[in-house]
């Protein structure tokens, strides 16, 4: 990426250095490793939707090994790069997110979880990060399941695979990305943030988060306020997504999140989406109405995921489903 011209720095949103106050202390904390972990889990997913955590059996070195390959990637040159794009709906992106005029300070490899990605483009120097890629995928998918496991168990309902087998199911329709937001001195200069990736709910199930030291990531609280969650290369950061709430008929919140561009540092962040089936019912779980009614209508993850494309990062893709 290039630093910004005038022209090109139109396009691009800013947020004034009227920085939100980071409550470090408000990011709930679970340690995979304790036993109160899945109500932990549970009480988070309730009062933010987000939660971080520790002890998830993923050594550092393969992070670290894993977000070194995702650095060298990054600094090809940009029409290598492009190589790969546009990321309709896998690929390389640069700037452009979605199909629906979104942009960020970022660049970006969108991947599925169920094929290999097409890395031959890129020659022989990309195998290792090719082959870490995968390793990491299946890490992530089972750390995913562990989490889901505990969020059953929190809430007392059965079997407590209920929503880890829709991400286990072969046609799992899961998706990864690997996020660069680089370096912009200019905007340090000026004391302002760029928007590196708007705000906005995941769609899927959960996502499971993990990024370099460099801070950018903010979760909006329900009154609306902007918190920043300080970054830790350590641990995992896990949101919930749109089609959870909908399954726990509103209990879990789906976190609106957004990344704001560090000017001083680059950051580099990894995010796998464990989704459902294309063909799975998305609807709130019997066990978890207790006579009452739903609070949305019907729709599978096709029918969602379809809908989702065709909107602006922004919006509100539940509230087309809620039943008023
Ligand atoms: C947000 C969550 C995932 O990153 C993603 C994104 C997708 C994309 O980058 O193509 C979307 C976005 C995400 C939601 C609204 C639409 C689709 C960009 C966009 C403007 C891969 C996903 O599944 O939905």
């Amino acid at each position: 990426m290039v630093l910004l011209s005038k022209s090109t720095s139109e396009q691009f949103s800013y947020v004034r250095n009227n920085m939100p106050t980071t409550f470090s202390s408000t990011i709930p904390l679970v340690d995979l490793s304790k036993p109160d972990a899945k109500n932990l889990i549970v009480k988070a997913c309730e009062d933010f939707g987000f939660f971080k955590v520790i002890n998830h059996g993923i050594p550092i070195e393969a992070m670290s090994q894993l977000e070194f390959e995702a650095f060298k990637f990054f600094s090809l040159p940009l029409k290598e790069k492009e190589k790969g794009g546009p990321p309709n709906p896998f690929g390389y992106g640069n700037k452009n997110i979605g199909l629906n005029r979104d942009v960020g300070w970022v660049e970006y490899l969108l991947l599925t979880t169920n094929e290999e990605p097409n890395f031959s483009i890129y020659g022989k120097h990309t195998d290792k990060f090719r082959c870490l890629l995968n390793d990491y995928k299946i890490a992530m998918r089972n750390m995913a399941c562990e989490i889901l496991d505990l969020m059953a168990e929190g809430l007392k309902i059965q079997p407590k695979n209920v929503f880890s087998k829709l991400v286990m199911d072969k046609q799992s329709d899961s998706a990864f990305r690997v996020n660069h937001y680089p370096a912009c001195p200019e905007l340090a200069l000026n004391g302002e943030n760029l928007i590196g990736f708007g705000e906005h709910t995941d769609p899927q199930i959960i996502s499971l988060l993990r990024s370099n030291n460099t801070s950018g990531f903010q979760i909006s609280l329900r009154d609306g306020r902007w918190i920043s969650v300080p970054p830790d290369h350590s641990s995992f950061f896990i949101n919930v997504g749109d089609s959870l709430q909908v399954m726990t008929n509103g209990r879990f919140k789906s976190v609106r999140h957004r990344v704001l561009a560090n000017g001083i540092n680059p950051r580099l962040s990894m995010i796998y989406f464990g989704g459902p089936p294309l063909s799975e019912k998305i609807a709130p779980l019997p066990s978890l109405m207790k006579g009452k009614e739903s609070l949305y209508k019907e729709f599978t993850w096709f029918e969602y995921k379809n809908s989702t494309y065709g909107s602006r990062l922004a919006d509100n893709r539940l509230g087309h489903y809620e039943r008023i």
